[in-house]
Order: structure tokens, then sequence, then C-alpha cells
């Protein structure tokens, strides 16, 4: 109730200094000039604006580069990432290029031409040549950006069989992802949402023979220079595999598989010793350690330091705990990867073990059963 009391208060006094204002302009006599047209000192007025607009725009715009240049990406870490960055930057250079002199022509000549009285305007009705040429330029420019775009695009989304990729499947739910290597016949078994049940949380068919050797892992590991081709599915709804380092993204829609293949070239290792990423995790401890000794004044456990790993993310704001939706990515050599799959139990010996654990519950009906699948048995019985 104040707060509305105070805000009346404040239209009101406002509202007086207004009307003060409105008198004291009527008392100043017939010499002020009260015209609505613009006269020589409100253009020279305006003209320096302009200028001063354009250069407050080159000024923060040199400043920005210069001061958040150390958050641009480090280099890519796939085979495809180096066109798309080409790309991007050949875009971005144009952009930049054709804005700087327009813009700074557009705003020097509203201040060269700025009205005066003695000053009378040309008639200049129209100049073919001149829009010929305005015209011209641009569409041939764009049509080169556009073509280009076109044949990067489609080098980076086509995968050929040829160089046999890796099939792995990533799965997002709300709020995390999982992944599914497709095991030595490099075939993923079919699925479906109506068979998660349990420990089946992919819903991955058991009656498909290509399913019992894949491998459900909660981390991502990839061998270094191989072709890898990602099927995405979705249990709910719409997330984007997002992979900033190797310049990767898609969506990941439920009810459909959509596909994304690239090659990665350099090894978690490798970018952790880069000079970027040394510098990087160097200030980013910088801060934890400021951070830390906040912390331990106020008794609460103290951050570890930071080191660099690869991450999946979501990309799409799919509910109140996307931000926490991310995956370790682990880009290593061959024979590191091959020990670390061969590690990881395969989806027909988890349903195995489930299957010898949950037995003796189902022959005696009078012990506890937590499990989903084994209630979904009784109330048919
Ligand atoms: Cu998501």
């Amino acid at each position: 109730m104040t707060v509305f009391l105070v805000i009346i208060v404040l239209a009101l006094l406002a509202v007086t200094g207004w009307q003060i204002s409105k008198i004291f302009q009527l008392s100043q006599g017939s010499d002020a000039d009260t015209s609505q047209i613009a006269n020589d000192k409100d253009n020279r007025i305006n003209g320096i604006l302009m200028l001063a607009f354009v250069i407050f725009l080159y000024v923060i715009s040199i400043f920005c580069f210069w001061e958040y240049g150390r958050f641009y990406l480090p280099e890519a870490a796939s085979e495809h990432g180096s066109q798309y960055d080409t790309l991007m930057f050949v875009s971005i250079a144009l952009i930049m290029v054709v804005q700087v002199i327009t813009q700074g022509l557009l705003h020097f000549f509203a201040y060269k031409y700025k009205g005066e009285k003695t000053k009378k305007a040309l008639f200049y009705a129209d100049n073919d040549k001149l829009e010929f040429i305005w015209t011209i330029i641009p569409v041939i420019v764009l049509a080169g950006l556009i073509i280009y775009g076109l044949f990067t695009w489609s080098d980076i989304m086509n995968v050929s069989e040829e160089d046999d990729p890796m099939i792995v499947e990533l799965y997002a739910y709300q709020f995390d992802w999982r992944a599914r290597y497709a095991g030595e016949d490099n075939t993923l078994g079919k699925a479906n949402v109506r068979f998660i049940e349990g420990v089946n949380q992919l819903g991955v068919d058991e009656s498909d023979s290509y399913a019992m050797d894949d491998k459900v892992v909660t981390e991502l590991h990839l061998p270094v220079n191989k072709p890898v081709l990602f099927k995405f599915r979705s249990q709910d709804v719409l997330h984007s595999a997002y992979f900033p380092f190797f310049r990767a993204q898609m969506n990941v829609v439920p009810g459909m598989i959509t596909q994304f293949g690239f090659t990665p070239t350099i090894t978690s290792e490798e970018m952790r010793e880069s000079e970027y990423m040394v510098d990087k995790m160097r200030s980013v401890n910088e801060e934890r350690k400021e951070r830390n000794k906040e912390l331990m004044a106020q008794g609460e456990p103290t951050l570890d330091p930071y080191e660099f790993e690869y991450f999946l993310l979501c990309n799409k704001i799919c509910g109140q705990a996307h931000y926490n939706m991310q995956m370790k990515i682990v880009v290593e050599s061959e024979e590191d990867f091959n020990k670390w799959l061969e590690e990881q139990p395969t989806f027909g010996s988890t349903i195995e073990s489930k299957k010898k654990d949950s037995k003796p519950a189902n022959e005696n009906n009078e012990s506890q059963e937590s499990d989903a699948v084994a209630v979904a048995d009784n109330k048919q019985n």
C-alpha cells in the first residue's frame, strides 16, 4: 500500500513539474523560437550526435573484441571443424567490413549534409547505372556466400558409409544423457519407449539379437581419428546435443532418430596441454582459489581444482534442470578406447544378471518386491 501511495505522489509531482514548465514557457514572451520546425542549431546538434553515435559504436566494438576475445573456443577438435570455422570467419569478416564502411558513411553524411538555412537540396530523380551496381554487387556476394555455405553444409552432414563409422547412440532424457555402443556387429539393437522397464532404461528390444552386445554407458569415450556416427533419440521432450569443441550440434527429437557424424582429431590429453587450455585452467583455478578463501571462512566445502574435459551439453531449454544436462567426453588413443570398452558390460549380460536377481523373488510371492517388472508380473497373475 505504501509503495502504491509513493507511486501516486511521484506521478502527481511529475505532472506538476510538467505544468509549471509549460507556464514558464508561455511567460517567455514572443521573441523565443517556439516553432516546431528544426532550425540551424537543432540540425547542428543532431548532426554531431549522429557522428558521436557511430564513433561510440566503433569504440565499443573494438573494446569488446579486445576484452572478450579470449572467450572464443579453441581450435576445433574434429575433422570438419576447421571448414566450419573458416565459413564462420569468412561470413563475419565480410559482414564486418561492409558494416564498418556503410555505417561510417551513413553517419558521416548525416553530419556533413545537415540542414542549413542557406543550403538547398538537389533534386535527383534516379540513376539506373548506380542502382544496377548496388544491386548486382550484393547479389553476387550473397550468392557466393550461400553456395559456399551449402557446399560446406553437405560436406559436413553427409556421412559416407565407405568410412565405416562407429555407430553410437546418444539418448537424451530429463535431465541426463546415456550413450549406447553398437558392439561387435556395429549395429544398434531396436529400441522403443514401450520397452523401458527397470534396468532397461533406454527401452532396448530384448528380443532383437543385435541388441545383446550393445553397451549402455554414462560417459562417452571416442577413439581419436576414427569417424563416429551418432544416432540421437529422446525419451521425453526436445533436446539438443551440443559438442562445442567438435563444432557439432543436432536436435534430439522424441519419436524420431536424428544423426550427425564427425571424426575427433585431438585427444583430451592433447587439448589439456594446449596453450589455450593451460591458460584457461590457470585463470579458472586462480578464481577458484579466491572463492575457496571465502568458502573456507564461511565453513563451507571448497571447490576442486579445475581440469579440462570435453563435454556434451543440452542446448534446448528442456526443463528446470536443463542447465545440469551434460556428459563427459573422453577422446583417447584406439588402444585405450578398446580397453575401456571391453570393461563395460553388454546389454545382454545386464539383463541376464537382473533376471537372475529377481528370479527367487518371482518364485516366492511372499517376499517384498521393489522391481517394477516383478510387480507387473504379479498383477497379471
Ligand atoms: Cu535437454
